[in-house]
Formats: structure tokens, sequence, C-alpha cells
């Protein structure tokens, strides 16, 4: 029989780190946002970028190499309970590690913040974890290594330098990661959501192409280099010049070649393979250095077969005509249709897009061919959602309107899991609770994609409407639709004091974490000259075709659908300065992070409610060992068992509270301390039988 006691583990956790109080929960002044950023600051000024509220993890980005990611560190997190070890990202994933063997249950990690708050580092650092600390076979050992190497890889064709980020996602990235019954790694998945093409052929200033280019440029080996007909210079190449800075300091292209083509051989690419792939990216290089000239009716010529010649694979004179014809079918007939100067570099650029977005999801594919877990016997997920982040540009276009928008629903998937859900079910429950006001959202999420009535209708009706639309008539529609939309304006909508802020042609949202002036999308995202060159699926010519932003709506409500389906757990990155600038906290900066993410919100909830709930038959099943009374079965209503079971543990009346279904625990460190009871209850009970069966014998 095991009895807690009474922990004092509050005073315990506080001495463990030197400063400030490492869940935001055991906060005196809970209500205040200035000390709840007092506490952030106090840390980070003594490199303790992680702190909890409950099991949420916020991270703040330190911007140098801490010397808190060691094997020794990942060791020390293995299978300890949560909250006696400081915060880490390593419990975070060591937690979610064990709720899912114990529980076999699906689970998710949705890691959120701003460009450059450190989400794609929070992944990795949990991938690492998983790939060290996990029991493994040696055919395990290969899944994990193609599984880590799968980073490096998809780094180099879908991130890049921006404004914000040296290392800025450019793709959206949800990863899969199998365990078997055993917690063995056996295989993964990875979902890539719209690349940002519009990179490959335009960079603006102090901004990059993707690393991939450099990394080919300067790293790549002479014999490839020859083979492929590329110089080794980046300054050679009008789609990597620019934005003026080939050279990051931040960044060594030769070194990244290395660990780049070394990831490529893990995963399993032949040298078939890897000449295959880099031929599409020099293809799409040398594509970037035809130039046309326009002869005397200003008809776009060529004015070199130089760059085309190393166009591989691709036959010359199918490429001339496609660059600087258009085809037209009129009654039956193809009628070609000479390009002006202006449509055929459009036409050059709409082919390099698609190249290497072809190339990029030909290679998620090839990557997750590698991951693939042939074997059917039972497995649960842990899911890593790494995105790219809300992002303001100077001048923002339809990439910064799907990003903004995609990271609108994030928000809104956490609200409805953690403010909305968690408070309806006391309300359906039957516990006593007084609501937690916050900032819904949805209404921004119903501004963007309500059907018939959202921007991206508003958008599929003027890309499909035959005729003269044009960003003009398209933003017409949008005012007439949203007009007194709050969230909404534009020009002609603006009050005299916003309206100078805004160009004729702008549209601008108030996002949740800010406000965004977009220019003109319309042209971005309808592209009869992709569609051209490449005709979408065959036997799909019937259906109406659909605008990338549809497509990238209805990618968004299936991504939600796979998360709402796992148990989640959240990372909140936050950004602590704009320089990347080490150690230093911009408090302006943090706190207004902390306003839109919704943390003071979060905070409330979790202290006034409860970390966690079983239902009664699923505690009662795992605990009922550690009470004579309920051990070995319980004959009456399960929820009198657990209230017995509890109390005779010593469960203090605050600490927890029976709903119509389940039972509410408080806090975290009762369910830890009930689940330590367990283990030993478990080890006693084990050494009983292991005497018993002796005694047989
Ligand atoms: V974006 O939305 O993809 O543009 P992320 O992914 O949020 O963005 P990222 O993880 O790439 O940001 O972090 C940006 C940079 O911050 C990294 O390149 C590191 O230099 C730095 N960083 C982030 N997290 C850490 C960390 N835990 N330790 C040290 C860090 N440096
Ligand atoms: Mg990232």
């Amino acid at each position: 029989q095991v009895k807690l006691g009474h922990l004092d583990l509050e005073g315990a956790l506080i001495a463990r780190d030197r400063v400030g109080i490492q869940d935001f929960v055991l906060l005196d002044a809970h209500n205040s946002e200035t000390a709840f950023l007092d506490n952030l600051k106090k840390r980070f000024t003594e490199d303790l970028i992680y702190t909890y509220i409950g099991t949420l993890l916020i991270s703040v980005n330190p911007y140098k190499e801490l010397d808190i990611y060691t094997k020794k560190q990942m060791d020390l997190y293995m299978g300890v309970n949560f909250f006696e070890l400081p915060p880490h990202i390593y419990a975070l994933a060591d937690n979610v590690y064990h709720t899912m063997l114990s529980e076999a249950n699906n689970n998710f990690i949705l890691i959120s913040g701003e460009s450059g708050a450190g989400k794609t580092e929070a992944s990795k650092k949990i991938l690492q974890y998983y790939a060290v600390s996990c029991p493994s076979s040696t055919l395990m050992d290969t899944v994990r290594d193609r599984m880590l190497m799968s980073n490096p890889v998809l780094e180099a064709f879908g991130n890049a330098k921006t404004m914000k980020n040296d290392n800025s996602s450019r793709f959206g990235k949800y990863m899969d990661i199998q365990f078997d019954c055993q917690g063995d790694a056996v295989g993964g998945h990875i979902l890539s959501y719209l690349l940002e093409k519009s990179r490959v052929v335009h960079q603006n200033h102090g901004e990059r192409n993707f690393h991939i280019f450099y990394q080919l440029v300067e790293g790549g080996e002479e014999d490839l280099l020859r083979h492929l007909g590329l110089e080794k210079d980046t300054k050679h190449y009008s789609y990597l010049v620019q934005g003026e800075c080939s050279n990051v300091s931040s960044i060594n292209d030769k070194d990244d070649w290395k660990t780049v083509k070394n990831a490529l051989s893990v995963i399993d690419f032949d040298a078939n393979d890897i000449e295959h792939l880099f031929g599409i990216i020099a293809s799409v290089l040398h594509l970037g250095n035809v130039h046309f000239d326009g002869d005397t009716k200003g008809y776009a010529t060529l004015n070199t077969n130089a760059a085309l010649r190393w166009l591989l694979e691709i036959h010359v004179l199918v490429l001339h005509e496609a660059l600087t014809f258009r085809k037209i079918e009129a009654k039956s007939e193809e009628v070609l249709s000479p390009f002006t100067v202006d449509h055929a570099i459009y036409a050059r650029d709409a082919l390099a897009k698609a190249i290497y977005g072809r190339a990029f999801t030909w290679l998620v594919n090839r990557i997750n061919e590698s991951l693939e877990n042939r074997d059917s016997k039972r497995k649960t997920v842990i899911g890593l959602l790494d995105i790219y982040g809300f992002e303001v540009f100077s001048v923002n276009s339809f990439e910064q309107f799907c990003i903004n928008y995609c990271n609108e629903k994030l928000q809104q998937l956490f609200i409805q899991l953690t403010l909305k859900a968690e408070q309806e079910e006391y309300e359906a429950e039957g516990i006593g609770w007084e609501p937690v006001q916050f900032f819904n959202n949805k209404i921004i999420c119903d501004l963007v994609e309500e059907k018939h009535r959202g921007i991206i209708s508003v958008l599929d009706e003027e890309c499909m409407r035959p005729g003269d639309a044009t960003d003009l008539t398209f933003l017409d529609k949008l005012e007439e639709k949203m007009g007194n939309h709050p969230h909404f304006v534009t020009h002609k909508l603006a009050n005299k004091k916003t309206r100078k802020s805004l160009e004729r042609g702008d549209f601008r949202l108030l996002h949740y974490a800010g406000e965004v002036t977009y220019c003109v999308v319309i042209r971005m995202s309808k592209n009869p000259i992709i569609q051209q060159c490449f005709p979408a699926t065959e036997g799909d010519s019937r259906r109406r075709p659909e605008t990338v932003a549809t497509q990238f709506k209805n990618s968004l409500l299936r991504l939600t659908e796979i998360l709402t389906a796992k148990e989640a757990w959240y990372v909140r990155c936050l950004k602590s300065n704009d320089n990347k600038q080490p150690g230093k906290f911009d408090e302006v900066l943090v706190r207004h992070q902390v306003k839109y993410l919704g943390l003071m919100e979060h905070l409330r909830v979790r202290r006034a409610g409860f970390a966690y709930r079983r239902r009664y038959e699923v505690f009662l099943k795992r605990y009922k060992a550690l009470c004579p009374a309920t051990w070995p079965h319980w004959k009456g209503v399960p929820a009198d068992g657990v209230e017995k079971l509890v109390q005779h543990l010593g469960y203090q009346p605050d600490e927890y509270k029976m709903g119509k279904t389940k039972i509410f625990i408080r806090y975290a460190r009762t369910l830890f301390a009930t689940e330590d009871a367990f283990e030993m209850c478990k080890h006693e009970l084990g050494k009983q039988k292991r005497t018993q069966k002796r005694h047989f014998k």
C-alpha cells in the first residue's frame, strides 16, 4: 500500500532554477503581464530560455549556442517526471513519448511563433532527442538516421535567408514519427505545405534564393559543375544576385554542401538520383540566364542559345517555343501566338518555378519512400508541426498572405483546443467555472476562408471569370463584400488617418499578430503558363481547376483534421529581438508576442483549471492497485471507486474535482506523484509475483 502524503514540490521546483519561476502557474502575480515578462526576462538573462505554463513550453530565442543540448542532458531528462528538472524541450519530448507509450495514443507537438522565433531549431532538437533516447535495433537505426538526415536536405531545398531569419523555412512541414509498441522509432512520413516558389525567380534586397543553389555553385565538385555546365561563381546567375547578399556570415555553403551530399546518400539516393536532381537545379539557374530581345514588332526572341544548351532533358526547340509563344486553342485549331518580351520573361520564370516546385515534391516523396515502414504492426505516432512563422515585410504579397493565413489557422486550432474546448468541457462536466475572456481569431479565419464570402472565394471567382479580371476588379469585389469588416481595410475604406499609409491597389488585414498590408495578389495565384507547361493530372481536366489559394486552404483543412484526432502539446517560440543579437531581450517585442499568442489567457485558464482529466474508468483501471478498496476489482460505479482511491492517496480537496464522467486533477504534479506511486507499486507487485512463482515451483 502506498500513501502519497502531501508533496512540497513547489518549494523544490523554485529552488532548482537559480532565477525566476519555472512554471508560470506558480507565479504569484499571475494576472500581471509585467510580472510575466519580468520572469521571462530574468530567466533569459541567465540563459534559462525555457519556461512552462503547465505542460506548455515557452522558448525564447537566445541567438547563441547554449550548452544544454548535449548527450548528457538528454540522458538526464530521459524517463524523468516532467516537473522534476528545469524546463527543457527534452522534458516535453520525453513526456510526449511516455504518454504515447502508456496510453497507446497519437500525439502531436505544435510549434508556433513568428519568423525567426526558433520553431525549426526546436523541431530539430525534438527529433534529435528521439533519435538518441528511444530504444533501437539495428534495423531501426537506418530509419532513425534517415529521419535525422531528412532535415538538412529539406532545409537546403526549402529554406532561405530572408530579412527576418537567415534560415527561414519557406514551406510548411508536418512530420509523423511512427513508433511500435515497444517505443522503437520504426518509420516516418512528411507532409509539405505550399513552398514559396516565387523565391526561385525573385528575391528582395537582403534576401537569398533557396540555400541549395549557393551550396551547389560554391561547394559542388569540379567534375559535377563541369557536367552541369555551371560556373563556380554565384554572381554569374541572374536568379542568385537580385538580393545582393550571396554571402552570409552565419552560413557556410561549402560545408553545407558536404552535409547535404552526405545526407542524400544516407537517405539512399544513388548517383543517378543525385545527377537527376542537380541536373534540375542547374537547369533552373541556366533558365534564369535566358534573356530576350524584342524584334521590330516588339515580339520576344531569344538573344542567345548558350544557356539553353544546358537545359538538360528538355528538348531545346520545344523549350524555345514554350518560352516565346503562347498556344491558343481556337475552334479546334491550335494557334501559336508570339509573346512580347514581358510575356516571355513571365513564361520563363513560371517554368523555372514549376520545375523547382516539382523537384521539391519529388524530393519529399523520395524521402518518404525511404522512411516508409512496411511492417503493418500497430503503430502510434508523434507528429511534429514546423511551419513558416507569421511575417511582415515592407512589401507583402501572395506568399505572405498564405503564410499568415496559415498561422492564423494554427492560432485558431490552439484556441479551440486549449481555451475554448477546455472551458466547454468544464461546463459539460458540471464543474464550477469562472469563464476567461480571450480574443478569438475565428473572425479573421472566416474573413479569409469562408465559403462564397471569404477573400479566397472572391479570388477564385475572379481568377475563374473569363475576360478582364484584374487586380483592381478583384479589389473592387473585396471592398463590396468585406466593406465593413473590422479586420479588413483598403485605401477607399480607410479613414483619413490610415488612408495615407495605403496604396490604391493594397488591402490590409488586421491579423491576430498585427496588421499586414498586402499588395495585389491575383496575378500570382493563377498561372496559365504553368498549366500549359504541366497539364494537371490526366483525367482531371474536366474538373474546375483550383487556384493555389484554394488548394492551400484545403490542405490546411486536412491538416487540422489530422491534428485534432491527436493529443496536442505546445511549444510557443518567442523572438527575443529583431536583430538576431545574442542575449538581447527586447521587452516591447516580447510583450507583443505574449499578448497575441494568448499566453496570459492560457495561463489564466490553466491556473483556474485542471491540468489533467481522465475518464473514471480509465483512471480506475490504471491506479486501482494503489488502494485496497479498489484492488483487484471495484464492483460499484467507477466514480465512487475513484473517490475512494484518491482519498486513500491523500488528494487534498483543492487538488481535484469530480465531473460527470471524468476526474479533473488541478496540478500536473499530483498526477505525477500518483504515477510514481503506481510505478513503485508495479515494482512491488512484480516482486511478489516472482516470489509466488518460485514458491509454486
Ligand atoms: V521561420 O518562421 O522558419 O522564418 P523559425 O523556424 O521560427 O523561423 P529558426 O528555428 O530558424 O526560426 O531560428 C532562427 C535562428 O535563431 C536559428 O538559425 C538560430 O541561429 C537561432 N536559434 C533559434 N533557436 C535557438 C536555440 N534554441 N539555441 C540557439 C537558436 N539558437
Ligand atoms: Mg523555420
